[in-house]
């Protein structure tokens, strides 16, 4: 399967499931749906059938409220049956709204924003105590780096040198209600995280090689800052740049027209 497939795929169960439980943050998933893909599909090493195999590479989904993201692409994988994603957001599954950790391949459960970071650099620094070889991916968004704690983090990363940590920031430019820039501006998050030590990349969020190539970046000395340009809602006409869709679900003429939108450029 190519990524631009498997991206295919994250988004078309994301309208599906947001709608039969009518539940938020549809345009928070499609924003990272093509970076996780990557990710699953292309670039982290995986084991669904041994998912606590110490040799995989982990990711933490920072902004756990797009946990949809991550758990279609865990179905996709293998980890748990596809079917079970009908289940999201209902009494006794698994697939809570938020991130959970409970479910199979997921490493940390997120929700309150400013943590995910910090326990990322943690595994990093656990990771070269132990001489272990694989890497660590966090997830972040823009609205996200309002707290202090991701700055926090990014001075200890720098600080112990963690070259085998790569932080993604879904750099949208919204957040729930409104724009970052009007809610508490961020400037220049390339220079911000340069001068906290950081090597950073700029990257069209949506394009597959660009991401392949930057999540594969490493820098011997230094953490890895990817600053992915992506469109908060991206793939559905009508939910893109639209901050309504942080909450709203898709309902109604909403889910048939994203459905059709979806059909129409399958690859
Ligand atoms: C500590 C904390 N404060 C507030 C919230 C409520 N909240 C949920 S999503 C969100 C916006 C996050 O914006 P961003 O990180 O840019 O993510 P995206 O735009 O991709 O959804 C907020 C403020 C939260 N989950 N955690």
């Amino acid at each position: 399967m190519t990524s631009a497939e498997f991206a295919w795929r994250i988004r078309r169960h994301a309208i599906e499931m947001t709608c039969k439980s009518n539940s938020s943050h549809i345009a928070s998933v499609l924003s990272i749906a093509d970076i996780v893909a990557v990710l699953y599909n292309e670039v982290m090493k995986t084991f669904p059938d041994c998912p606590n195999n110490d040799e995989r590479d982990r990711l933490i989904l920072s902004k756990g409220h797009a946990g949809v993201a991550v758990y279609t692409a865990l179905a996709e994988k293998g980890y748990f049956p596809l079917n079970d994603l009908k289940t999201y957001c209902s009494n006794g599954s698994l697939l809570s709204g938020h991130i959970s950790h409970i479910v199979p391949g997921v490493e940390f459960s997120t929700g309150s924003l400013g943590h995910g970071i910090a326990v990322a650099a943690g595994m990093a620094m656990a990771a070269k105590v132990d001489g272990k070889k694989h890497h660590v991916y966090v997830i972040i968004g823009d609205g996200e780096c309002n707290e202090g704690s991701v700055w926090e983090t990014a001075l200890i990363a720098n600080q112990f040198r963690l070259s085998n940590l790569t932080v993604i920031i879904d750099h949208n430019k919204f957040q729930s209600l409104t724009l970052c820039e009007d809610t508490l501006e961020l400037l220049d998050l390339s220079q911000k995280w340069e001068s906290f030590g950081w090597s950073v990349i700029n990257i069209n969020g949506h394009d597959y090689n660009e991401i392949k190539t930057a999540l594969l970046y490493r820098d011997m000395e230094k953490p890895v800052c990817i600053v992915a340009h992506t469109v908060k809602g991206k793939g559905i006409s009508f939910m893109e740049n639209n901050i309504l869709w942080h909450y709203r679900p898709p309902q109604g003429d909403d889910y048939f027209n994203a459905i059709e939108e979806l059909e129409a450029m399958k690859p």
